[in-house]
Formats: C-alpha cells, sequence, structure tokens
C-alpha cells in the first residue's frame, strides 16, 4: 500500500448448499487468520440480529409466511443495511469472512419458484464485490446425512439440486469450486492457503462494485 494508507481488507465469500460445511469452515478460517495476527471477522448472511434478520428468521422457521418477491427483497435489504460497516472495516484493513451472499439470495429465490435470474441480480446490483467466493461443493446426498438436514424451509433434495444449477449460472472469474466432501481439517487446509493468497493480492486493489 501507500504511504499514509492501509492495505484494505478482502471480502471473502462462501457459498454452497445447506450443510455443505460452510459455517464451520468460517469459524476456522477466522481462527486461523487471527493465530496469524491477520485482521479479520465473520459476518453471515442473512444477518438474524436485526430488524429484517429477525423477520427472515421467522420466515426460515415457517413462523411467518412471506410473498415470495418481498422476501427476496428482504434478503438483499438485509445485506445492504451491512454495507456502510463492512466497507468501513475493509477500507480500515479488515478481512471479511462472509457465510453467503448475493449468490445465495439468486440462487434459491430461482430454485424456488423459477424467478427470472436477471430479476433476482438486480437489488444486489453495486454491493461490494467479493475479491473472492468459494463454493464449497457437496453432493446433496452428503449434506442430507449431516445433522441437521431439513429443519429450515428450503432444506429440501429437490431444491438443493436446483440451488446448485444456479451456482453454476453464477460463476465468474472471482469463484472458486472446492469438493467439501472431505474431512473438515483438509478442507481447512486448503481454503487458508487459498484466502491467504487472496488476502495478500486484494492489498492494493480498490473495492468494486457487484454485477457492474
Ligand atoms: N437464503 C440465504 C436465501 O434464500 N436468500 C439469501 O439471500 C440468503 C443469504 O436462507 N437455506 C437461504 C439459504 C439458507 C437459508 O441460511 C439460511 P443459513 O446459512 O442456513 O443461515
Amino acid at each position: 500500500a501507500k504511504m499514509g494508507s492501509i492495505a484494505r481488507g478482502a471480502l471473502i465469500v462462501l457459498e454452497g448448499g445447506d450443510r455443505c460445511g460452510k459455517t464451520t469452515q468460517c469459524g476456522l478460517l477466522l481462527k486461523s487468520l487471527v493465530e496469524e495476527q491477520i485482521q479479520a471477522q465473520l459476518l453471515e448472511f442473512p444477518d438474524r440480529t436485526t430488524k429484517i434478520g429477525k423477520i427472515i428468521h421467522d420466515y426460515l422457521q415457517r413462523k411467518e409466511d412471506l410473498e415470495d418477491h418481498a422476501v427476496h427483497l428482504l434478503f438483499s435489504a438485509n445485506r445492504w443495511e451491512a454495507v456502510p460497516k463492512m466497507q468501513d472495516l475493509l477500507l480500515q484493513g479488515t478481512t471479511l469472512i462472509v457465510d453467503r451472499y448475493a449468490y445465495s439470495g439468486v440462487a434459491f429465490t430461482v430454485a424456488k419458484l423459477d424467478f427470472d435470474l436477471e430479476w433476482c441480480k438486480q437489488p444486489d446490483i453495486g454491493l461490494p464485490k467479493p475479491d473472492v467466493v468459494v463454493q464449497l461443493q457437496l453432493s446433496t446426498e452428503a449434506a442430507m446425512k449431516r445433522d441437521g438436514f431439513g429443519r429450515e424451509r428450503y432444506e429440501n433434495a429437490d431444491l438443493q439440486a436446483k440451488v446448485a444449477s444456479n451456482y453454476a449460472k453464477l460463476r465468474d472469474s472471482t469463484w472458486k469450486v472446492i469438493d467439501a466432501d472431505k474431512s473438515k481439517e483438509d478442507l481447512h487446509t486448503e481454503l487458508l492457503a487459498l484466502c491467504k493468497s487472496v488476502i495478500e493480492s486484494a492489498k492494493n486493489k480498490p473495492l468494486s462494485a457487484l454485477w457492474k
């Protein structure tokens, strides 16, 4: 970085179907980065702690029904409300490890109703663009054997298969697909190496805007 300016943090997004191990891997990544004195924080979407996030939580838990376009826009609003904080942290040099992002928004809504992909992308255009999107790929059969599968809305085989094919439509040059059907230690080692190289190369790049 130039004198007087701080190298920015990297925006690292993990995506994948339900029960693929994303949340575990996000936690392990944070721990390793912090141990190596790299400033980092976790974020997850939906962020269920905000007012909008609470509505989304009740929807996912089937406590509330919402119209499908409306809930799509709420998921997007839940990301936008985090943007000022994300920008501040990134520019202060903190790397963000993000558990799901706009790609989940599009992949799940399109999967559920055959909604138009371009319509689904619109509300998230202009969000901070990730430096890398890591898709943890796990077969639906393997995911369904994991603890907790099926608890929430969307956790069924048919929908998960559609989500996987929608992710494939969203891949661009920032995507890395990693096979998640391995031990959590091995997956972590692979992810940590990838993230450290992304953090290095993001340092001097300006933040850009998603899907613009
Ligand atoms: N989900 C997540 C969406 O449908 N749209 C979105 O924009 C996001 C971020 O919410 N089944 C879905 C995917 C998951 C569910 O996510 C909750 P998690 O990571 O299980 O808390």
